[in-house]
């Protein structure tokens, strides 16, 4: 895989196809963030509609020798698609602009892998990235021959060799797998560690660039990483929370983003990291409410939850950075209930950065963690029931 990083700062052409979907993003703003966080710099946004992709190039042959002259007079050296690409139409796009075509998948796979920091998040990555290369092994080779040889060079290497790479990439794919469910079975004991010492434990979650680190630096004093990029966190930290007003230290722990699109074989591979979710008895689903697609994100972050089996799990939703919303949009109550999926959920404004509505927040998380510490009390023999109900 071409690491886009080798080509820091790389001229990038943005290109994103209206296909009639719902939230077609017409600015590519989402795709351009991305591209910024993969560190690449976007130089131009071209759109286009179209009933449905074509099969070789994705877009009409016109419109890829717009985009063709285009990166000429601009020096673009890379072209993204906000779609996700065949390996043939990527293959088909690369011959046509004779630039390397990435899609969004690679870009958030390319981001992942430029920031995974643990043994555990590094060997998930590894194991999402083998798997998209070995479906685009033959684009793969076409590429490195002609970094190696110059265009016109291209033949297309012997079978052989393709498929000696095929069965080096799967065997590294079982290496993956064999030394990832290792890693995971030592979470599982220190989970079951954890569930022993009966926390009650909070997860942050929600959409990438939302503001989770950030509350959770304000909520436990530390000095998580937070930026204002795509999957600044990557790995699950957890920190004890005391709640003075419920005289209680609660766990909570601050995970990965969600996006649109994630890539499939990056939810399987952060399975685990997203088990955390799954196993807390309470989700604060922080949304950045001066995000004009903020209800798209909520459905999005639920669809994710959805996936991995978390969706009944308590929430309370997280609306932040208050201090950023437009005059008109400042909420008439600091607290109240928000529809998502048909269903009223608890939700309360704050800014994480500001810390208006901070306070609120903790009185909130103490009551329902002292409600959580009286069921456990009456219910000894039913933990079932824990934490059923905000
Ligand atoms: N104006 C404003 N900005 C905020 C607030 N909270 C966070 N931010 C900014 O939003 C950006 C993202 O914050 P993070 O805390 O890194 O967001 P995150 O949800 O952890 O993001 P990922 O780890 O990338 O998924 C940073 O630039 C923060 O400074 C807030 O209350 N108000
Ligand atoms: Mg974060």
């Amino acid at each position: 895989m071409t690491p886009v990083s080798d080509n820091a700062d790389a001229p990038t052409i943005l290109v994103g196809v209206d296909l009639g979907v719902p939230h077609f993003d017409a600015d590519l703003e989402e795709l351009g963030l991305l591209a910024q966080t993969a560190g690449l710099r976007p130089v131009a946004r071209v759109t286009c509609k179209r009933k449905a992709p074509d099969a070789a190039l994705f877009i009409g042959s016109g419109k890829a020798d717009e985009i063709k002259l285009l990166a000429t007079q601009l020096g673009a050296t890379e072209i993204l698609f906000d779609q996700a690409l065949s390996p043939g139409q990527q293959r088909n796009l690369e011959r046509h602009f004779e630039l390397p075509v990435n899609d969004r998948t690679f870009l958030i796979l390319e981001i992942f892998a430029q920031r995974a920091r643990s043994h555990e998040g590094k060997l998930q990555v590894e194991l999402a990235r083998l798997q998209y290369l070995s479906t685009r092994l033959v684009r793969r080779w076409s590429h490195l021959e002609r970094q190696r040889g110059g265009i016109g060079t291209r033949g297309g290497p012997g079978e052989t060799q393709i498929e000696l790479d095929r069965r080096m990439i799967s065997e590294n794919i079982k290496r993956t797998k064999e030394r990832l469910s290792k890693v995971k079975l030592q979470r599982k004991t220190q989970r079951r560690q954890r569930q022993r010492r009966d926390a009650f434990n909070i997860s942050l979650i929600g959409y990438t660039n939302a503001g989770k680190s950030t509350l959770f630096n304000t909520l436990v004093k530390a000095r998580a990483y937070t930026a204002d990029q795509l999957f600044a966190t990557l790995d699950t930290t957890t920190r004890q929370l005391y709640l003075g007003e419920a005289s209680r230290s609660v766990s909570l722990s601050d995970t990965v983003g969600f996006i649109r699109d994630l890539p499939h074989g990056l939810i399987d591979a952060f399975q685990a990291t997203l088990q955390e979710a799954i196993d807390a008895d309470l989700l604060l689903h922080v949304i950045d409410a001066s995000n004009p697609h903020f209800p798209e994100q909520i459905d999005q972050v639920q669809r994710v939850l959805a996936e991995i089996g978390a969706q009944d799990i308590p929430q309370l939703l997280v609306f932040n950075k208050v201090d950023a919303m437009d005059e008109q949009h400042q909420p008439l109550r600091q607290e109240d209930t928000f529809e998502v999926n048909g269903l009223q959920i608890p939700r309360i404004f704050v800014s994480a950065q500001t810390q208006e509505g901070i306070p609120l927040l903790r009185e909130k998380l103490a009551a329902i963690a002292a409600r959580d510490a009286l069921q456990d009390a009456q219910s000894n023999d039913s933990p079932e029931n824990l934490g059923a109900e905000l």
